[in-house]
């Protein structure tokens, strides 16, 4: 009887010891595999991150890339932003970070980074994407990304880059062939990344006009009036540029009382110019009288603007002469007048030369830059000049909207 129990003894001991090997060989299998998997998904995670930053080429083994990542980079944070910090013997070498926008088929990832200045473009690397077959190849191509580096982040007030079809400028966007929609996506969510970077970490938007609702505008036909007489300083038609602000910005002028130097319009009546209303049909304007004339709002008071909307008589191609846009402390603009736009090249209205260009008059509005660096132009009252016009409306007002923080 002892020899069963004790040969039950050994198979129950043999079973158990069988058992823990197994279970401990399966543990170590997985372990290792495991091991094995967060070592590729580390190589692919810091991969993107040291290749924008010029640390490696990319062909290096994976060790060499995960030990290029462990040597240089920290992560860091820029106010409210994550940021990797590059350091090469001790100096900062630059910037990298993870943006990410929706592009025609899905989610856009890609890391972006910046010299240590915030001025040029290091590298771009895109993440992963859900595009469409073949747009998608374009934008993973080493070809497309390094068409980024060198070049610079901002371009006067504007950050990044403009979807310019015919521009070959530093800052025209390098457009994905037959895409236009994974253009504009990829195009705004560059932008707003490095605005956010150059603002501190503060989170930028893109300046909501409200003219995509529908019928929020009257959608005339771009054209040329007939027998006219370019300007001089007229611009190329500047449609879809993006304007980056601080998140939360609401209309100031909305309701807000308005005066003129022509309080008595041949059409239409002055509350129109800050009703909200946009579109461009009978009734929807208000003609002054001719020669130079403005509009004035009264915020009420000083608020920080970040833009200044206008929309002029568009529904025919007009080009208004002498457009110049003011803020003063006063009604009477007489303490601390700050000029946001001047296109009178030849001082015709005698508030001095502009160097800003002459615009045709369109359904999406025409947006006066007041961020001044970022914190915006502190102001009470908003005065809009203009001194007639090319085309067969003198000096009409559709709408004009004032940007701004709502707290003071
Ligand atoms: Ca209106």
């Amino acid at each position: 009887m002892p020899r069963i129990t004790d040969s039950r003894i050994y198979a129950a001991a043999f079973a158990c010891v069988l058992g823990s090997a197994a279970v401990m060989g399966v543990t170590y299998a997985h372990g290792r595999l495991g091991g094995r998997v967060r070592d590729l998904e580390r190589v692919e995670e810091v991969r993107p991150i040291v290749e924008s930053l010029g640390l490696v080429s990319g062909s290096e083994p994976a060790r060499e890339i995960v030990a290029a990542y462990d040597r240089h980079v920290t992560p860091a944070r820029r106010g409210p932003m994550d940021v990797y910090e590059a350091r090469v013997d001790g100096h900062v070498l630059g910037y990298a970070f993870e943006v990410a926008g929706r592009g025609h088929g899905g989610q856009i990832k890609a890391v972006l980074a910046l010299d240590a200045a915030g001025e040029r473009i290091l590298g771009l690397r895109v993440r992963r994407q859900s595009e469409s077959e073949g747009l998608g190849t374009e934008i993973t191509s080493l070809a497309w990304q390094r068409k980024f580096e060198g070049r610079p982040v901002r371009s006067g007030s504007t950050y990044g880059f403009t979807l310019d079809r015919t521009g070959s400028s530093p800052s025209a966007f390098p457009l994905v062939t037959g895409a236009s929609e994974t253009s504009r996506s990829v195009c705004l969510m560059l932008n707003e990344s490095i605005a956010q970077f150059l603002s501190g970490g503060k989170k930028m938007v893109e300046l909501d006009l409200g003219i995509n609702k529908p019928n929020a505008v009257t959608r005339a036909t771009p054209g040329y009036p007939r027998d006219w007489v370019k300007p001089p300083n007229l611009r190329p038609e500047a449609r879809g540029r993006s304007f980056l602000v601080p998140e939360g910005l609401v209309n100031l002028a909305r309701g807000k009382p308005v005066t003129s130097s022509d309080p008595m319009p041949v059409i239409g009546e002055l509350p129109q110019i800050t009703d909200g209303v946009m579109t461009c049909n009978e009734g929807d304007f208000v003609e002054l009288g001719n020669g130079p004339q403005w509009v004035q709002i009264d915020l009420g008071e000083a608020r920080a603007i970040h833009a200044v909307a206008i929309w002029f008589y568009y529904k025919n191609p007009i080009i208004y002469s002498d457009v110049i846009v003011r803020v003063a402390d006063d009604p009477d603009f007489t303490r601390n007048v700050r000029v946001l736009f001047n296109n009178d090249h030849d001082n015709s209205s005698g508030l001095g030369t502009g160097k800003d260009p002459a615009f045709f008059a369109r359904w999406w509005g025409e947006v006066i830059d007041a961020r001044d660096g970022g914190a915006g132009t502190r102001a009470r009252y908003v005065r809009v000049q203009t001194n007639g016009s090319t085309g067969d409306k003198g000096n009409c007002y559709v709408e004009i909207a004032v940007y701004g923080n709502q707290g003071p």
